[in-house]
């Protein structure tokens, strides 16, 4: 049977099949189609939406990303075939710089990601001459640019490892990680942890960027406010209530 074009499953199996796609073309890792299965995974057990409590991080996120001096959006494979034209908006629209840091590091790959961003409308991707390292991190994951990520003051790193996003916290970095799995040491970690899926989280974000961006008092008491940690707690309460009335 021909599953309706809108509906969510057909989303679901278009997106898997461009993944595997791109992963052909060079542009996602072979383990990247393995996170993506992760994140799927606990997708469900959110009920694939945007809960609440993700949504608050969303509007937090967007509060630390417009008071930024160096707002910096990291780009790897995953992110850029999920979601690089929506990044490409926020990125504008924010305004913050794009940086390609990938984890299974080649510059091959960095240029395939790089001109993948740029035919989705980037005018100024970076990350293709890292000139600089993050401290901590000994493998080629350690490599930035100055004018990103290294100097950021604040990082958006959506599917990020653990190991890195810890190293930009120990940078001193507020660092917002955009991820599926709360009980990831990335989202233990973060700053602001959004469990959300990242095409779902950053179109949410985009909505907020209008009604925060002259709103200096209101960005100031949404970072006031935010208590990663009980945020964590509530989303773990929410899956558990997902689960729950999913068997009675
Ligand atoms: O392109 P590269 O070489 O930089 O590699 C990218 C991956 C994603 C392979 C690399 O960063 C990696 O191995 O990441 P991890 O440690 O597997 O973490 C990815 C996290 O993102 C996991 O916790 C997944 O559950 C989560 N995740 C996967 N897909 C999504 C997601 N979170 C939000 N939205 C998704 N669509």
């Amino acid at each position: 049977m021909e599953i309706p074009k809108d509906h969510p499953r057909r989303k679901s199996l278009e997106t898997r099949e461009r993944l595997a796609e791109l992963s052909r073309e060079g542009i996602v890792s072979i383990t990247g189609l393995i996170a993506h299965g992760r994140g799927e995974a606990f997708d469900y057990l959110l009920g694939e939406k945007t809960v609440k409590e993700a949504a608050v991080a969303e509007e937090v996120a967007v509060a630390y990303l417009l008071e930024a001096k160096n707002p910096v959006i990291s780009v790897n494979g995953n992110v850029a075939a999920l979601c690089a034209q929506e990044i490409v908006r926020l990125a504008k629209s924010l305004p913050a710089k794009i940086e390609v840091n990938l984890f299974h590091r080649s510059n091959e790959r960095v240029e395939k990601v790089c001109a993948y961003l740029e035919r989705a409308g980037a005018t100024h991707v970076l990350g293709r001459k890292p000139d600089a390292r993050l401290e901590g991190i000994s493998s080629d994951r350690a490599l930035c640019t100055r004018e990103g990520i290294y100097t950021a003051d604040v990082v958006l790193v959506p599917l990020e490892d653990g190991d890195r996003a810890e190293a930009l916290v120990r940078a001193g970095k507020v660092v917002i990680a955009i991820d599926l799995n709360p009980l990831s040491r990335t989202s233990r970690t973060a700053t602001i942890s959004i469990v959300d899926e990242v095409t779902r989280a950053i179109s949410n974000m985009q909505q907020f960027v209008p009604k925060l961006k002259d709103n200096q008092l209101a960005r100031k008491e949404l970072i006031l406010n935010f208590d990663n940690k009980r945020n964590l707690r509530e989303i773990a309460r929410a899956i558990c209530r997902y689960l729950d009335s999913q068997f009675q």
